[in-house]
């Protein structure tokens, strides 16, 4: 699958904007333009927007209308481009169904075969989330209830485009590096109609270092991509009728022993858990708040995330290929725990382990050509204790591994231990969430170092794997200081991710930290929250708590 892009065989148009929306029946076919809407910005979660409460908590189906007129050719074809619609839609152009999308943090591509000079574009958004969806939730007397941490947002919430193909065209272009082993070879498979095709790479400085009209090439003295310190090759493809360009770095990642080499060299993860979320725009895409982001990543000396919990914008990705981040990409398969049960019959089911994998494959077709991304996590913190959830993972793992080349992970919950989880098996990278002396012993640090110790020893002495420390963390409000260090103060914070750090540094099979979280962000109303979850390293407006200082120094020198 490839990102619209503009060139000289191909044309895009946004319509991103104000549309009309509006809450609609089970049933509801957009057969005329709905006229008793109000105004909605695209990209944005209106929950952010809206303000009543019941508006704001909706649960159901949602319409999203707008009109569009584009300049039409003869020897195009057209197709249309949703971002992400969270979490289940149906596209419908001029009342005529074009096309679904099976969740919310993946993009909706359909053609646009009946375009007229004046079209109508509806868009239905069911957010209910069921055993069936991910995340998972499940709907009770009428009533959502989730066990993610995070607001389930809805909306439009990354770009709308049109977009124009020659009618023989390229549908896609998968780009591998490091070929046999040699840095300099690089292997392109292109899917599409043509006759002829040439494949062109330049290098950073725009100069033309391959011209081939074979997909397998040498790349003379090969740059390779390397962590915080890339290096970005742009390959051009071009058939009788079609272009295309796509950026992509020379790297090769492999687990050996108990070490994460990118480029046969070891790294050490340093960085976040994040989540797309901000005032106003909620999950809606926005580059500025990105780039803020990644600037305050680099500020900080971290050198990776994860897209805790589902798939960001494609955005991230180019970026952090700029940047050199490592990225875990997580799968939307969040909120599987504490059900009963989570997997089987009245759970987690055979249908949602089609949707589990599908989800997957998705993913690679998205991402696959990003030099950012080293590792995929099938889940964040899915009820690993659960007998059911062995025959459930040894499906989507293996079947993760038909497409990525890339270690694959899981992340194991608080309660998983490395006696109890029927999952970490599977995992290439053994990712551990662990909250001690935050919800167990709340308070004290004195527990940590001991404990912490015990648990990722264990999962070490039993599987024989690296292990990263991926979640960890403290509630804090911003400006609020205590001597001693206790409970939600900016002190307490600072001293809470010190002894983890400490504890890491006496063990020689972790390979990595990722704080939670990077920023503070929206959950739902919650007596165990004040307004949203409070464990960011920066505040919600991306300014730093103490925390942050410390995590600079330390990772200036690991
Ligand atoms: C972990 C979850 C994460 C939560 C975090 C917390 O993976 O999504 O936000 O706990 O409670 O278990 O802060």
């Amino acid at each position: 699958m490839l990102y619209p892009k503009m060139n000289g065989c191909r044309d895009v148009y946004s319509l991103n904007g104000v549309w009309n929306y509006a809450f609609v029946e089970e049933n509801y076919q957009p057969t005329a333009a709905k006229t008793d809407c109000n105004p909605m910005a695209v990209p944005a979660s209106y929950n952010e927007i809206v303000t009543d409460i019941k508006t704001k908590e909706y649960s159901g189906k949602v319409l999203y209308e707008r009109e569009f007129a584009i300049p039409k050719r003869a020897d195009r074809i057209y197709r249309l481009r949703i971002g992400s619609a969270s979490h289940k839609c149906e596209v419908y152009l001029n009342g005529e169904k074009v096309g679904a999308g099976i969740n919310g943090f993946y993009p909706v591509d359909v053609p646009l075969d009946n375009l007229k000079e004046n079209n109508r574009l509806s868009v239905i958004i069911d957010n209910r989330l069921t055993a069936q969806t991910f995340p998972n939730g499940r709907i009770i007397n009428g009533k959502q209830f989730i066990k993610h941490d995070f607001y389930n947002y809805t909306g439009i919430h990354r770009d709308v485009l049109v977009y124009s193909l020659p009618k023989k065209h390229i549908d896609d272009i998968i780009i591998r590096t490091v070929v046999d082993g040699d840095y300099s070879k690089v292997s392109v498979d292109v899917q599409g109609e043509y006759n002829e095709i040439c494949f062109r790479v330049l290098d950073e400085q725009g100069k033309e270092v391959v011209c081939t009209k074979d997909g397998v090439f040498q790349i003379p003295n090969p740059v390779c991509w390397e962590v915080l310190n890339s290096y970005l090759y742009t390959l051009i493809v071009e058939t009788d009728t079609d272009k295309y360009e796509e950026k992509f770095g020379i790297r090769k990642v492999e687990v050996k022993g108990n070490e994460f080499l990118v480029n046969d060299k070891p790294v050490y993860f340093k960085g976040f858990g994040m989540h797309e979320d901000f005032f106003t725009i909620g999950k809606g895409n926005h580059p500025a708040i990105t780039l803020r982001n990644f600037e305050l990543m680099k500020w900080i000396n971290a050198n990776s995330f994860r897209t805790s919990h589902y798939p960001y914008s494609e955005e991230w990705l180019d970026l952090a290929d700029r940047y050199g981040f490592l990225v875990i990409d997580e799968a939307p398969a969040v909120g599987l725990v504490l059900w009963e049960p989570c997997f089987g019959e009245n759970g987690a089911n055979d249908e949602s382990l089609a949707i589990h994998k599908e989800l997957m494959k998705q993913l690679y077709e998205r991402d696959k050509n990003h030099p950012c991304v080293v590792m995929v996590s099938v889940s964040n913190e899915p009820m690993s204790t659960e007998k059911n959830s062995e025959p459930y993972f040894r499906e989507v793992f293996a079947y993760t591994r038909k497409f990525w080349e890339v270690p694959v992970t899981m992340v194991e919950p608080s309660l998983g231990y490395a006696h109890n989880s029927y999952t970490s098996q599977f995992s290439d990278v053994i990712c551990v969430n662990r909250y001690i002396g935050w919800y167990t012993d709340h308070g004290d640090l004195s527990v940590i170092e001991k404990e912490l110790t015990k648990d990722l020893t264990d999962f070490h002495e039993k599987y024989h794997k690296p292990v990263i420390l991926s979640e960890f963390g403290a509630d804090t409000i911003e400006g609020n200081h205590t001597l001693p260090a206790e409970a939600f103060s900016e002190d307490f914070q600072a001293f809470y991710l010190a002894e983890n750090c400490k504890t890491l540094d006496k063990l020689d099979f972790c390979i990595g930290e990722h704080v939670w979280n990077f920023a503070d962000f929206r959950t739902e109303q919650n007596c165990g929250r004040v307004r949203g979850n409070r464990k960011g390293v920066f505040t919600k407006d991306r300014q730093p708590k103490m925390a942050a200082y410390y995590l600079k120094e330390r990772w200036k020198n690991k």
